[in-house]
This record gives structure tokens, C-alpha cells and sequence, in this order.
């Protein structure tokens, strides 16, 4: 997607939203990944002090497929018969704020899944710098508290697919997917617990800043285009790399452009291989739908030989990955 503005009108941009999924249809798709946030601006970048603003970028409740905001894009992915994932800002009915996302299966006309991003990154406090870019998540969301939880998503694959169980797992060939979101892309980790769970398709809506060096940090001073290049490297490097270390398929869907007249945010939304590769790539920073079609067995030769887990890992020499939350230096000789 292209740029949401702070002052853009909630119609307006669902509007946008639904014209995407009519196109993708258009192109036989049967699964359209939107952004983080999709809905609205990125607001974390602002320290929004009226409460009344603030509420207007989350959505209440849990019933995403049910509020006149967002009920419209549902109501259209049910009629074309295409699942949607999108990311939103969700208030729970306990108060508490979340970075999250859910699964909307066309077929079962419902919700199935639902994710809450778990790596927020940024800061509580802005920066003192006043033109420095802020992504202040801690102080609007809560950490994810579901976990890396994949499912599988019914009756999307093809007959002819279908017959050959598009999974490691004895099952019935429904695909199994994972989500999650921006910053979590980053991190091996959420990876992992998806691989470890025969993870098929990892689905990943982003909002990424072209350039922000209070956040980010660079050795040597970069220029905004080599800054705003290196980004999209390491966007697709976490992308190919955790797709072909855990034998799956990702989508990415950036929110892009100069959003609020201000923020530049990446593109490079992308579908990649469970051999690294990718295979479609977003040309534009605007609306843009980038298209693949997907074979779930291509998943099943890296699960089966290089990263067949249950032969080749060694769990008795990670226990630090779960036990140790920061770094302990090795004591000087
Ligand atoms: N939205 C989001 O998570 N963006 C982050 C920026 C990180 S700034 C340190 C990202 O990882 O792309």
C-alpha cells in the first residue's frame, strides 16, 4: 500500500483497500496479505496527547469482521472468496493496546487466527532531538502475548495441490501459516517456533522507515538514499534467509511512501521461497498488487533433507536461547 496520512478519512482508505482485493481477484488470488496498520497512518511515529485522536487510529474490541470501519473489506473477501490477513490497532476490552493481526478465512466466513506483535521496537519517551523520526510502540502497545501460534488455513489449496498434502505432517494438505509482524521479521527466534510447527507460509505486514538514524544507528554516516537502500536490503535479507532456514514461504506487505508529508517508509514488499529466493517483488511505492502463485511442495524438500529438525537439531546445546535475554561476554583470558 501506499502512504495513509494522519488526516486521511477511514473510508477513504478502505476504499483503497477493497480495490486492491477486487484487483488481486482479478488475478486469481486466493490469500491477500495487507500491511501493519493497514487502516490508518502510523501513528507510533506521533506522541498524540487527545485522547479522542488517539482512539481514532485503534480499533474496540474483537470483532474486527463486525465494525463499520473495517466490516466492508470482510464483507468484500467473503464475496470474492479470498482470505485476507491485515494488520490493525487493537484495544482489548481490558483497555490494554495491541500491534495486531488476524486471519480472515473467506470459506469459514470468519476469523480464524489472530497474532499480537511481540518485538516492539522503538522507544516510550520521544527522542529529545526534535526532528528525529520516533516510533514510540512501547508507550501505545503491550508486548504480544499469544505466542507464534500457526494454523491452517481451510479449502485454500488447489484440488490438484491438495492431493499431494502440502505438508511434512501427515494432514489433510491445508497449509499451514504463520503471522507476524514488521520488527518481528528481524528476529530468529519467532521464526523458529513457526518452523517448528511444519510453518508453510509466514505472513508479515510491515511499516519500515526509509530513514531514522536516532532509531536505527549506522557506523558511518549514510545519505538518505544509501540509508533508505540498506533498509530494503535488510528487509529482504531477514526475509529470504529466516524463509530458507525454516524450508517456508513469506509474503510481506509494506505500508510505503512519504507518509503525513514527512516519514518515508520502505517498499520492497515481496514473496520469497522456501530456497531463499524472490519471487515477486513490489515495483511501485504505491498500491500495488504483487502476485504469486505458490507450490506448498517446494516447502517440503528443505523440511525434509538440510532442515529436517527432527534429525539434524541439537536442543541440548540452545538452552541459552530461552534462558538469557541479553548478552554475557565471555570473561578476558
Ligand atoms: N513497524 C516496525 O516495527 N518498524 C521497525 C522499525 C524499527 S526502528 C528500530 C522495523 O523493524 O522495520
Amino acid at each position: 500500500m501506499g502512504p495513509v496520512h494522519r488526516d486521511s478519512t477511514r473510508q477513504d482508505t478502505l476504499s483503497r483497500m477493497i480495490k486492491l482485493l477486487q484487483s488481486a481477484s482479478t488475478r486469481g488470488a486466493q490469500l491477500v496479505l495487507f500491511p501493519e496498520t493497514a487502516f490508518t497512518t502510523f501513528f507510533p511515529r506521533h506522541l498524540i496527547s487527545a485522547q479522542e485522536e488517539l482512539d481514532s487510529f485503534f480499533e474496540h474490541g474483537d470483532d474486527l469482521a463486525g465494525s463499520p470501519n473495517t466490516k466492508p473489506l470482510f464483507d468484500e473477501a467473503k464475496k470474492l472468496g479470498i482470505d485476507i490477513s491485515v494488520g490493525f490497532a487493537e484495544r482489548a476490552a481490558d483497555g490494554k493496546g495491541y500491534n495486531t493481526s488476524v486471519y480472515y478465512s473467506a470459506s469459514q466466513g470468519k476469523v480464524i487466527a489472530k497474532y499480537r506483535k511481540v518485538h516492539l521496537p522503538g522507544t516510550k519517551e520521544p527522542f529529545e532531538n526534535p526532528d528525529a523520526v520516533n516510533q514510540l510502540e512501547k508507550r501505545y502497545f503491550e508486548p504480544g502475548n499469544l505466542g507464534f501460534k500457526a494454523f491452517r488455513a481451510p479449502d485454500l489449496v488447489l484440488g490438484a495441490q491438495k492431493k499431494g498434502a502440502g505438508s511434512v505432517q501427515p494432514g489433510n494438505g491445508d497449509p499451514i501459516m504463520g503471522m507476524m509482524i514488521c520488527n518481528d521479521r528481524r528476529w530468529a527466534e519467532g521464526w523458529r517456533c513457526y518452523g517448528l510447527q511444519g510453518v508453510e507460509v509466514v505472513l508479515c505486514g510491515y511499516n519500515t522507515a526509509g530513514f531514522a538514524p536516532d532509531l536505527w544507528g549506522t557506523r558511518t554516516p549514510m545519505t538518505q538514499e544509501q540509508a533508505e537502500e540498506d533498509a530494503v536490503f535488510h528487509h529482504k535479507l531477514v526475509m529470504q534467509g529466516n524463509s530458507y532456514m525454516n524450508s517456508c514461504f513469506s509474503v510481506s506487505a509494506a505500508k510505503a511512501g512519504l507518509e503525513d508529508g514527512k516519514y518515508d517508509l520502505i517498499g520492497g514488499s515481496c514473496i520469497t521461497s522456501p530456497e531463499g529466493h524472490v519471487v515477486a517483488e513490489a515495483q511501485t511505492k504505491d498500491d500495488e498488487v504483487v502476485f504469486a502463485e505458490i507450490d506448498l511442495e517446494d516447502c517440503r524438500q528443505g523440511k525434509e533433507k538440510t532442515f529436517d529438525f527432527d534429525r539434524h537439531r541439537r536442543i541440548d546445546q540452545y538452552s541459552p536461547i530461552a534462558l538469557q535475554t541479553g548478552v554475557i561476554e565471555p570473561e578476558l583470558l
